[in-house]
């Protein structure tokens, strides 16, 4: 059984981290062309630098963990992949690390991830947990004034390529069962992810709420992820 999972804000709200598009999500106070465009980047790149400040130092405290949703992924993971009973491939709109925190090991952050910051230039990527600033000096060329303020957040604004679209793609269309957890279905190319499926796929959705994408599911779990989630992949780990 090759097993495909898409996740979304919801599965890190359980772990403290804020969602987009719920009350008092990440965006409010915050117009989303202001701070998840590369217009708005140029236009006022010390506001979208704080934003990410913010989420940055907020990902790195302590109390900031992954909770039992992405735990159980990551047990199931272990043991499908041990046991050789197929595929298994994460895909994540979050650009927090909890998944990859938890123990998952074929993960794909598809909106960058919050810990790396690029070179606008050379597109060469850094780890980073400090604060970034338009006076932030290249780090392989500290003494280069020039270089100032040339890094920007290793993320997919709206209008970018998301990361590893092939390799998506070549996943959705293999997958025997596709669960997608936590997430609103408004932002494409992820919330077409569903539509790649083949026809035999149980595409099962697990959210609170319904959303636009839940009628392109056979089944949608309504509940709680770090619930629902260790429960569901129980059920298939006997299969
Ligand atoms: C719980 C829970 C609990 C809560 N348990 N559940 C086709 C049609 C229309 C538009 C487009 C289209 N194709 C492309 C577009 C344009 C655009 C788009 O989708 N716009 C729509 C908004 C209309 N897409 C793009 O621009 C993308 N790029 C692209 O398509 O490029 C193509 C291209 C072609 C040629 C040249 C160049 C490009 C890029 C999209 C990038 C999105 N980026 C962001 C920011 C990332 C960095 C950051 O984090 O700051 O990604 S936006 C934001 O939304 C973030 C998220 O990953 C993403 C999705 O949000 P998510 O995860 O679904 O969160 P929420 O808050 O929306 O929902 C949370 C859900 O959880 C809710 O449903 C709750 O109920 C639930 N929940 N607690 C279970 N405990």
């Amino acid at each position: 059984m090759n097993v495909l999972i898409l996740t979304g804000a919801g599965i890190s709200a359980e772990s403290g981290i804020p969602t987009f598009r719920d009350a008092n999500g990440l965006w409010e106070g915050h117009a989303v062309e202001e701070v998840a465009t590369p217009q708005g980047f140029a236009r006022n790149p010390d506001l979208v630098h704080e934003f990410y400040n913010q989420r940055r130092r907020a990902l790195l405290n302590p109390e900031i963990q992954p909770n039992a949703a992405h735990v159980a992924l990551a047990d199931f993971e272990r043991e499908h992949l041990e046991n050789g009973r197929g595929d298994f491939f994460l895909v994540t709109q979050n650009i927090d690390n909890l998944h990859q925190r938890a123990g998952s090991q074929n993960v794909l952050a598809m909106h960058g991830q919050l810990l790396q910051v690029r070179c606008l230039y050379s597109e060469e990527i850094f780890d980073w947990t400090g604060d970034l600033s338009v006076d932030t000096p290249h780090p392989e060329d500290p003494d280069n004034d020039s270089m100032r303020g040339c890094l920007r957040p290793n993320v997919v604004w709206f209008g970018e390529m998301p990361i590893g679209l092939t390799q998506i793609e070549k996943a959705a269309t293999k997958a025997d069962l596709f669960i997608a957890i936590g997430t609103s279905g408004v932002v494409y190319p992820a919330a077409g992810i569903v539509a790649q499926t083949p026809p035999h796929c149980r595409r099962i959705e697990v959210n609170l709420d319904d959303t636009p994408a839940s009628s392109a599911f056979d089944e949608t779990i309504r509940g709680a992820a770090s619930v629902e989630i260790p429960k569901l992949l129980n059920h298939f780990s006997a299969m």
